[in-house]
């Protein structure tokens, strides 16, 4: 006796899968391997939403078909568990941010085991754990010991640097090395004391420490990265943020910025989010142009991407950050420009790059000459020009430029147009336009070959230089924060930065008494008195960024347990790729580049075999909430549906989307919600309450959090899944409402029904299938293969749903096709296959080991056809008659039939019509 109740099975398949291990993956040469990786999470003190796991179903989906392909399938979760929230947390209650972390990792893990998530838990990884941050702080040692070489296009040893600058200086070094560095000869390096030349080697070293303009947060009392910076605020909580100098941790991404670039080509991306990386790298060809300063002994270099624009040039700008401009700056405009100076500073670099309506800039006082026309041209300050990108000196056309344009006409700075020879000089609406000049020497050329021909020109006239310039800056890696790795380094007699031996790793956390900076203003790692290295000297006081711990992830899942290493050669070489990543836009330009590039390097230096982590990448969709109302007639205690509140004045207020179904409230459980609504009164319409609704982010404060616990609850873990994935192609966002899941969860009672009837009584049965119930299973397979492989999850709902009621209606309970439905059905809902292929089929190993069905192509091509067979046009009788029958056949075997013989008698035939796959007609 058998009743389909989630509960009675779900929890059990749960127990017996993690206490036998069933998802524990090994090496094993015999078998393809197969890695699907989910994005870790941070674990937040709210836990999981119904949002979260949608993306983790769709791999675990993925993960549980390849298993049946005969795929060994590596399928990790760990936790991304240094971070923000838990010190925030910590400041403002004393607890230690450790152990909220634990707290909240045991309740994400409580959440995801419920869903039934084929998770290998021993291979779990934390960043924050010293076991993992290790080998963090170790691939930090391993950049500080390596630099890039430009000839040979991959990061080396730095001992090989030191070796070629004893023997030949700096001659013959293609270097990636910081814009300030200067060559030398072997007997001056020779001559530079340890300190200089430790100095030195920061400025090729792939981690290197840089005073660098930062994002600063005084509201978090940290450095953020660009991405982490949206509209001027930080991204996290909203607050402030400025630019200021510091001395920094700096990683040399821009050493790999072309191999990002280039090798995005060959990945399974989608291309939206390629072209994010593109931008967000920003490779642009150009030249670098040298305008001498009138009167002074200075040269400016302006980047340009439109060197044949430079006839047009009528002034020349200056970012306000600019080291030159004290000296530039002319007595009668250092007021002006002290304040233009001060007030710009603050100005977020996105905020600046973004903002096209406001016109803002300071003239310096001096002048330049334009190399090619020799004209006088002025020197302005303006902060749409960026410190950080090509030189921070832009010369500006204010005739093919927009930017310049309005800058040059706010200002009244001349507009001067460049015209081909051709051209009639004399046309007087482009005069109007103001002063045109020729060329005399791009005439004629297109754009690009302008571009070429006046490059050349001023490369050969020692005026500029050929330039590409990339967008992308070196990432700052230093955080003033107490949650993070710290950094393996600490600071000699000369304050010159040395490597924690390796024997000394990991360097453990410090137990600080207070989570804040020091009233000196260094970080809370500031706070340890006696935390020094050999007892002398002092370790670094930031910790590592967020993204520290990220970046490598993906390699310590293959060989977690590992202490000589942070992954075998054997472990790396076989798991190799993730062949599967599934995660949110929203890390497109940072951790996605950040773990390329570590990745990268990690190749470069011979850690592993491969060169690029991730070969395709699935971007799930956001599941937004739908918020529910009530309203509240101002003044009163009276709540009104939503039907009748255009007759009242009312304030609509949030309402738990968890005591309302169906947008009908559940006016008791409203009651008890919260102690003011208590004495609530309802006006209701047809006697019930409707609530308005909206659909929106999900969040706590909105009230429209689901929790999956509940739904799970309610209707199971498998319905959940199947649901999730029903809402909609995986990567679409889409607002979760529950108007659908009853529909779901009929359909696996449907299927119950397959195996048990009513009275709850085993149906199965051990007949052989007919090609009709055959057809019917393939259909299934054919379909469930093919969008698990291409991850189209929602239409394979469908396909299972029509399979299961064909199946019902064809009363086909036999064991031989019921089996492959539950193998095929086993990765959307693995607890209601794993119970009926034990219970009901009386299997004893797990549904996991069993074999993906093949799909047999013979079994969907109908073998015949039943025709109606009319005379005189009355339908007498119904015949099956093979496909392919040709007319002569088909007559043949019609008038071979009792019936027909009945029905045409000896009447001479007068017609006989045979439509194939349709129709038969005959006349007498
Ligand atoms: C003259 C010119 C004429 C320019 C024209 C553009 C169009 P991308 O493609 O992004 O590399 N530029 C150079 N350095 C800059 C800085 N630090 N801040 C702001 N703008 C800067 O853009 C390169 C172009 O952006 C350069 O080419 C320069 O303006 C400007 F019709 O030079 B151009």
């Amino acid at each position: 006796m058998s009743e389909f109740n989630h509960n009675d099975f779900e929890p059990k398949w749960q127990k017996y899968w993690q206490d036998n291990n069933i998802y524990k993956v090994d090496v094993d040469k015999n078998k393809p391997k197969f890695y699907a990786l989910d994005m870790f999470p941070y674990p937040s003190g709210a836990g999981l939403h119904v949002g979260h796991p949608m993306g983790y179903i769709a791999s675990d989906i993925v993960s549980r078909f390849k298993r049946l392909k005969g795929f060994n399938v590596l399928h990790p979760m760990g936790f991304d568990s240094f971070g923000l929230p838990a010190e925030q947390y910590a400041i403002e209650t004393g607890q230690h941010p450790a152990i909220t972390t634990e707290a909240n990792i045991s309740t994400f893990k409580g959440q995801m085991n419920k869903i039934g998530f084929s998770f290998d838990w021993n291979r779990e990884v934390q960043t924050s754990s010293p076991d993992y941050y290790r080998w963090t702080q170790w691939i930090f040692q391993q950049l500080f010991n390596s630099w890039y070489d430009k000839d040979a296009n991959k990061a080396k040893d730095i001992a090989e640097l030191i070796a070629h600058f004893e023997a030949k200086g700096t001659e013959g070094i293609h270097a990636e090395c910081d814009d300030n560095s200067t060559p030398f000869t072997a007997e001056e390096w020779k001559a530079y004391s340890e300190n200089e030349k430790a100095q030195i080697l920061l400025q090729y070293r792939l981690t290197f420490l840089s005073e660098a303009m930062v994002n600063w947060c005084p509201a978090l009392g940290t450095v953020l990265a660009n991405d982490e910076v949206k509209d001027g605020v930080s991204e996290r909580g909203g607050h402030p943020v400025e630019r200021k100098k510091m001395k920094q941790w700096m990683m040399r991404i821009t050493a790999y910025a072309d191999r990002l670039l280039n090798n995005l080509e060959g990945l399974n991306w989608s291309d939206a989010l390629k072209e994010m990386q593109r931008n967000w790298i920003g490779k642009s060809i150009g030249c670098e142009i040298d305008f001498k300063v009138v009167d002074k002994d200075i040269t400016l270099t302006a980047f340009t991407t439109r060197v044949d624009t430079t006839y047009g040039v009528t002034y020349v700008v200056l970012a306000p950050e600019h080291e030159l401009i004290p000296e530039l700056t002319t007595a009668e405009q250092k007021e002006a420009v002290d304040a233009y100076v001060e007030t710009a500073k603050n100005r977020s670099e996105r905020e600046r790059q973004s903002d096209v309506k406001t016109v803002s800039g300071v003239f310096t006082g001096s002048y330049v000459t334009n190399p090619l026309t020799g004209e006088k041209t002025p020197l302005w300050i303006a902060d749409y020009v960026l410190a950080g990108y090509g030189t921070g000196v832009v010369m500006a056309v204010p005739s093919s430029d927009d930017r310049d344009f309005r800058f040059a006409n706010h200002f009244g700075l001349p507009i001067v147009r460049v015209i081909e020879g051709t051209e009639d000089m004399e046309d007087p609406t482009e005069v109007k336009k103001g002063k045109m000049i020729n060329s005399g020497f791009l005439n004629g050329l297109e754009s690009d070959e302008a571009i070429k021909v006046a490059i050349d020109k001023l490369v050969s006239a020692g005026q500029g230089k050929a330039k590409v310039n990339f967008r992308i800056r070196d990432a700052v890696f230093s955080r003033q924060r107490y949650w993070g790795e710290p950094v393996p380094v600490y600071f000699d007699e000369n304050d010159t930065p040395q490597l924690v031996p390796d024997s000394q790793l990991p360097l453990d956390l410090p137990e600080v008494e207070k989570y804040l900076p020091t009233p000196e203003g260094d970080p809370p790692l500031g706070n340890t008195k006696d935390w020094k290295f050999d007892d002398k000297f002092g370790y670094e006081l930031t910790t590592m960024p967020g993204w520290a711990g990220s970046s490598w992830y993906f390699l310590r899942y293959m060989d977690p347990q590992n202490k000589e290493a942070f992954v075998s050669k054997e472990a790396a070489e076989y798991w190799n790729q993730v062949d599967l990543y599934v995660g949110g836009t929203e890390h497109a330009t940072g951790h996605l580049l950040y773990s390329r590039f570590w990745n990268m390097f990690l190749f470069d230096m011979g850690f592993i075999s491969h060169e690029e982590p991730f070969k395709r990448i699935v971007n799930q969709g956001m599941i937004q909430g739908r918020s529910n109302f009530v309203y509240r007639v101002k003044g009163t205690n009276q709540f009104v549906s939503h039907g009748l509140k255009k007759d009242y004045e009312v304030q609509p207020l949030y309402v738990d989307v968890n005591i309302v179904e169906n947008d009908v409230l559940d006016t008791d459980k409203f009651k008890e919600w919260r102690q003011d609504y208590a004495n609530a009164e309802f006006i209701l319409e047809d006697g019930k309450y409707i609530c308005g609704s909206v659909v929106e982010k999900m969040s706590k404060s909105k009230y429209n959090v689901v929790n999956p616990d509940v739904v799970i609850e309610k209707y199971g873990a498998d319905t959940l899944r199947l649901y999730e994935m029903f809402l909609g192609p995986i990567e679409q966002s889409k607002p979760w409402s529950m108007q659908g899941i009853d529909g779901v969860w009929k359909f696996l009672r449907k299927l119950w029904r397959l195996f048990y009837n009513d009275a709850g009584q085993l149906v199965v049965v051990d007949e052989k299938a007919t090609p009709a119930d055959l057809k019917i299973l393939h259909k299934a397979i054919k379909k469930a293969g093919e969008d698990m492989e291409s991850l189209s999850l929602n239409t394979t709902v469908p396909a299972f749903m029509v399979c299961v009621n064909e199946l019902a209606a064809a009363k086909c309970y036999k064991k031989e096709v019921l089996e492959k439905l539950l193998i095929i059905l086993s990765p959307f809902a693995p607890h209601i296959s794993e119970e009926l292929w034990h219970a009901a089929l009386g299997q004893k190993d797990s549904i996991i080991n069993a074999e993906f069905p093949a799909f047999d192509a013979s079994l969907l091509v109908e073998a015949s056809h039943t025709y109606p067979v009319s005379i005189n046009g009355k339908m007498r009788v119904k015949l099956d008659l093979p496909i392919d029958i040709s007319q002569e056949e088909a007559k043949e075997a019609v008038f071979a039939n009792e019936i027909v013989q009945k029905w045409v008698e000896d009447k001479p035939i007068k017609k006989f019509i045979f439509v194939p796959k349709r129709i038969v007609n005959v006349v007498v």
